[in-house]
């Protein structure tokens, strides 16, 4: 007889990620460093650094600053741009990361430089799909706020990608969007597989003394566990407004804190922040959300997702983990 699967398991996107915890983009490079400090087995993959057209050099240090509730970066995009990373990186990811699920993530100014980038690595092997990167707070679209702010413009680089290739398409949204709904329908309309929920928070941070910036760059990405709740709550308003599979991101550092993004919808949750701080934080915390699973006689991770119980008529009698009685998106604004 087979042994029952491992909680943890399950199949999206056409292929079986053997853990719903990946490396988010920006906090893995592609993916060198973590082969030395990590038992692959445990990861259920990773997002690349964003890729852009032509190479990038990045922000002033200090890219990255920390402070009680989180940090700050503005790396600025840095990276050795579409053809260092056909010719070197996908080639390596594809010799060492054979069972790790590899999404690209891409990023430009216009549509035509994502699917330049996306044209340039759809024929390589080794990686199973692409996130668009559309919400970076570092780095505007030509003339404008990131793409994630505006459905028509996120629509065309969706559907000008969505040409290009068959692989999984993910589509990171913006945190600070007045509202998700048009970027959520847009997305879907235009192609994409899934959405990833949620980008960095415009932040600053000031020494009082220096009266300076912590960054050089000045501004930047505020992430780490003060983002969860507004990840959760992005990922709960989308998973009311499409069945697309959402990936959670944002203030993730244990097994509980993964649970409450699929409570609210997510299926696949990334770690960024937490891995700074601890680069083996995605094993401890795939660890985490099975012990957390027996614990809560949860079998499988679908007995989570999309399960949570919010607003008045939630009720607060009930078994943990219960999934609530089936009932209608509620018409709710935020
Ligand atoms: O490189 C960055 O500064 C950066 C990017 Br592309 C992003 O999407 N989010 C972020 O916080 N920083």
């Amino acid at each position: 007889m087979n042994p029952p699967p491992d909680v943890l398991e399950q199949t999206l996107f056409g292929a079986r990620f053997t853990s719903p915890v990946l490396l988010a983009a920006g906090t893995c490079g592609f993916g060198e460093a973590i082969i030395e400090v990590m038992d692959l087995a445990q990861l259920g993959g990773l997002v690349t650094k964003s890729v852009t057209v032509e190479p990038r050099w990045g922000n002033p240090a200090p890219r990255v600053a920390e402070f009680p509730a989180g940090m700050v970066n503005s790396i600025g995009l840095a990276n050795p741009g579409v053809e260092a990373v056909r010719r070197e990186k996908l080639p390596w990811i594809r010799d060492h990361l054979q069972d790790v699920r590899v999404f690209v993530s891409v990023a430009g100014h216009t549509p035509g430089e994502y699917a330049d980038v996306v044209g340039r690595l759809d024929d390589l092997d080794g990686f199973l799909g692409f996130e668009l990167n559309l919400s970076c707070p570092n780095d505007s679209r030509r003339g404008g706020l990131p793409f994630a702010f505006d459905p028509d413009a996120l629509a065309s680089v969706v559907a000008d990608v969505r040409r290009i290739t068959e692989r999984p398409l993910l589509v990171k949204l913006a945190p600070n969007t007045p509202d998700l709904g048009p970027a959520v329908r847009a997305a879907e309309e235009s192609g994409a597989d899934g959405l990833t929920l949620v980008n960095t928070l415009p932040g600053l941070v000031l020494d009082p003394r220096t009266r300076r910036a912590a960054l050089g760059a000045g501004a930047g990405g505020m992430s780490g566990p003060a983002l969860r709740a507004v990840g959760v709550h992005a990922t709960w308003r989308a998973s009311r407004l499409t069945a697309l599979p959402l990936v959670g991101v944002g203030g993730v550092a244990s097994g509980e804190d993964a649970v409450q993004y699929f409570l609210a919808g997510a299926s696949l949750v990334q770690i960024g922040t937490a891995s700074f701080w601890d680069p083996r934080s995605a094993g401890r915390v795939s660890d985490e959300i099975r012990r957390f699973a027996r614990s809560q006689g949860v079998r499988s991770l679908r007995e989570w997702v999309g399960t949570a119980r919010v607003g008045p008529d939630a009720g607060t009698e009930g078994p943990a983990g219960a999934a609530p009685a089936a009932s209608p998106a509620p018409a709710v604004q935020s």
